[in-house]
């Protein structure tokens, strides 16, 4: 049956700043090699907030934000084979064509097929899906998971377990894959390194996780928001500090704690300040720094040459370095047997209308995740 243009219940960010209000939007159905995916669940991460901040360069308005969701697939355009009718799937943000210079490369998960169209707010053919009136709205990050019903690219789809709850697994499409992802794709840590994670969001600690996984020996957590503290040391932190306790910097603090520095940091904010301490915690000779935490646009990072020189290691990371494709099942899988939880990180839920609630409370530092149940 040929699918038609469907009414979908979405969150509209109208402009940078603004409130998030709930509209009835027509999605029209997906072209050739499109799916339409029911989203059935999505967590609010902290790049939402950073592009209805305004702060993204690559923001652009009217937009359907979201790119933690999952769904199940109600269509499929002309020429989809890897997904049909009724699979349940994960939207990615970072696709895998399989055929490109990077995803040939098997050096990096970031595909570029759709890269230029994607940060532009649409589909690979430069047009949209969502509209109001008339109006087209833009997609976001190739995903736009705050619409009951979204298109996207079937090579930004990973088709999962249809026995995983999609209220908890919709966090792999972002928070908890990019964090345990940056610890044993990007870092590489082993048994009893130690690592500092600073931010203690559901991106720190899901490095946590990791980085207990990995077999860290000490595993230090970094927030100016102690209520994060008690998840941390749950997780796996073995210790729990406080910036604003020291009247030195908390490079210092890290390196005489650890006689020398860590082996591994992770910068889980957004903070380019931050991302200076957590290189400059490494200990030298070896120490490596990831960058996971996104900052806005004209910041730039700094640090005295020497500290390259002298052999620490500046990388970053973007979901993980997790093929989202070939290698995201497999992340539902180890969450199905049990290998971590993600119900740790839920500490709120509720329904699109009151979207908003979720960013203020993740403002106020009083969420991990919010998921928005449809
Ligand atoms: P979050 O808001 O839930 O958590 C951020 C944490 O940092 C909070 O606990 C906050 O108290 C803490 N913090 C803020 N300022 C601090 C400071 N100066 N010192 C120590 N702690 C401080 O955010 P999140 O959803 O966990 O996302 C974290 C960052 O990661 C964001 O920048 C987000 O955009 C980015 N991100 C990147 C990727 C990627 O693929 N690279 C994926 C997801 C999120
Ligand atoms: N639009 C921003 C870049 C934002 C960014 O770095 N996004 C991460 C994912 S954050 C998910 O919560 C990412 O995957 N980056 C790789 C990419 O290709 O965007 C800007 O600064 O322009
Ligand atoms: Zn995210
Ligand atoms: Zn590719």
């Amino acid at each position: 049956m040929t699918a038609s243009v469907l009414k979908s219940r979405a969150a509209v960010a109208w402009g940078a700043g603004k409130p998030l209000t709930i509209e009835t939007v027509d999605v029209a159905p997906p072209k050739a090699g499109e799916v339409r995916v029911r989203i059935v669940a999505t967590g609010v991460c902290h790049t939402d907030a950073f592009t209805l901040s305004g702060d993204d360069p690559e923001g652009i308005f009217p937009a359907i934000l979201g790119h933690e969701g999952a769904g199940i697939v109600e269509s499929v355009g002309e020429g989809v084979t890897s997904v049909q009718v009724g699979d349940h799937v994960i939207p990615l943000y970072t696709p895998e064509c399989g055929e490109c210079k990077f995803c040939k490369s098997g050096k990096t998960n970031l595909c570029q097929k759709i890269r230029e169209t994607q940060g532009k707010g649409l589909m690979p053919d430069g047009t949209t899906r969502f509209s109001i009136d008339g109006q087209p709205i833009y997609h976001y990050m190739g995903t736009s998971t705050f619409s009951e019903y979204t298109v996207l690219p079937e090579i930004s789809l990973a088709k999962i377990n249809p026995e995983a709850p999609l209220e908890e697994v919709c966090l792999l499409g972002c928070g908890v894959t990019t964090g345990m992802g940056a610890v044993s794709n990007t870092a590489k840590v082993e048994p009893g390194d130690t690592v500092a994670v600073f931010g203690l969001g559901g991106i720190g600690l899901s490095v946590i996780i990791g980085a207990a996984m990995a077999g860290a020996g000490r595993i230090i957590a970094i927030d100016i928001n102690e209520s994060k503290f008690e998840l941390a040391r749950k997780l796996g932190a073995t210790d729990c500090i406080n910036p604003k306790d020291y009247d030195k910097s908390i490079q210092e603090v890290i390196v005489e704690m650890t006689d020398g520095g860590v082996e591994y940091s992770f910068e889980c904010i957004g903070n380019v300040h931050v991302m200076r301490s957590a290189l400059e915690c490494c200990h030298k000779g070896w120490g490596e720094s990831v960058i996971i935490g996104v900052a806005g646009a004209g910041q730039e990072i700094s640090t005295r040459p020497f500290q390259l020189v002298t052999g620490r290691v500046w990388r970053g990371s973007a979901f993980g370095g997790v093929k989202g494709r070939s290698q995201l099942p497999e992340y539902v899988e180890r969450y199905m047997n049990g290998e971590f939880k993600l119900d740790d990180f839920i500490t709120h839920t509720m329904s699109l209308d009151d979207i908003n609630d979720a960013f203020d409370l993740m403002h106020e530092g009083k969420s991990i995740r919010t998921v928005i149940h449809y």
